[in-house]
């Protein structure tokens, strides 16, 4: 008869849980860029326009449990979109929207993005934010707060104002999809599929802020 030790140790490890969550928004905005910042700790040296969709990840730990963040970063030109875009939808926990702070028009085309989302069958059951990117482009004619708040507001989804490039908001970013990974945690639990890994851990940080969201002090 085997023991419990004999046992135990024959048995796979623990699987982690997977939270994907898909990045999307006008070409430029700088999805890329702050996925990668996330993921990678650093501002990219250069980007391409995305082809498709790309995926990061990175293993973080909430309450002690190891989860594997995936990053859906996905093309903004349309050209790059097509064929891949049924794909993008499937199984997602939760959606980051983008903006540029100072390029009114990626403001505008958040309806649009919202309507492909429902198109897709993601209800509002799916969480999601608003991030208004380049926080650090100072005197360029830019996206007030305040709309975006209301945008956000009647959307109800908090509203994040950053900027993947500049260092000092560095913590910003992750403290952002730290933000979403803690609400999707908190709810029910999601699809376990990978067995954790030991690499890109890093530790929960609590939003501060009282508004559910965060505004960059530039
Ligand atoms: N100043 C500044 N530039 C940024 C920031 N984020 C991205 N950029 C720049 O904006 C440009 C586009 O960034 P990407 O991250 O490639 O944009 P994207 O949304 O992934 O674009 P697509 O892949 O075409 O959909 C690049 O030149 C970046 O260097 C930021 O926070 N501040
Ligand atoms: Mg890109």
């Amino acid at each position: 008869m085997e023991s419990s030790v004999e046992l135990s140790s024959s048995l796979p490890p623990p699987r982690s849980r997977i939270f994907k969550i898909i990045v999307i928004g006008d070409s430029g905005v700088g999805k890329t860029c702050l996925t990668y910042r996330f993921c990678a700790g650093k501002f990219p040296d250069k980007t391409e326009a995305t082809i498709g969709v790309d995926f990061r990840e990175k293993v973080i730990e909430i309450d002690g449990e190891k989860i594997k963040v995936q990053l859906w970063d996905t093309a903004g030109q349309e050209r790059f979109r097509k064929s891949m875009v049924q794909h993008y939808y499937r199984n997602v926990h939760a959606i980051v929207f983008v903006y540029d702070i100072t390029n009114a028009v990626s403001f505008q085309s958040l309806p649009a993005w919202i309507e492909e989302c429902r198109q897709h069958s993601l209800g509002q059951d799916v969480p999601r934010i608003l991030v208004g990117n380049k926080c650090d482009l100072r005197g360029a004619a830019r996206v007030s707060t305040d709309v975006a708040q209301k945008f956000a507001d009647s959307h109800s989804m908090p509203l994040f104002e950053t900027s993947a490039k500049s260092p000092g908001d560095n913590d910003h970013v992750e403290a952002i999809f730290m933000t979403v990974a803690h609400k999707l945690k908190s709810q029910k639990p999601l699809a376990l599929s990978q067995p954790p890994s030991g690499d890109g851990t890093v530790p929960l940080k609590k939003p501060t802020e009282d508004r559910g969201g965060y505004s960059c002090s530039c």
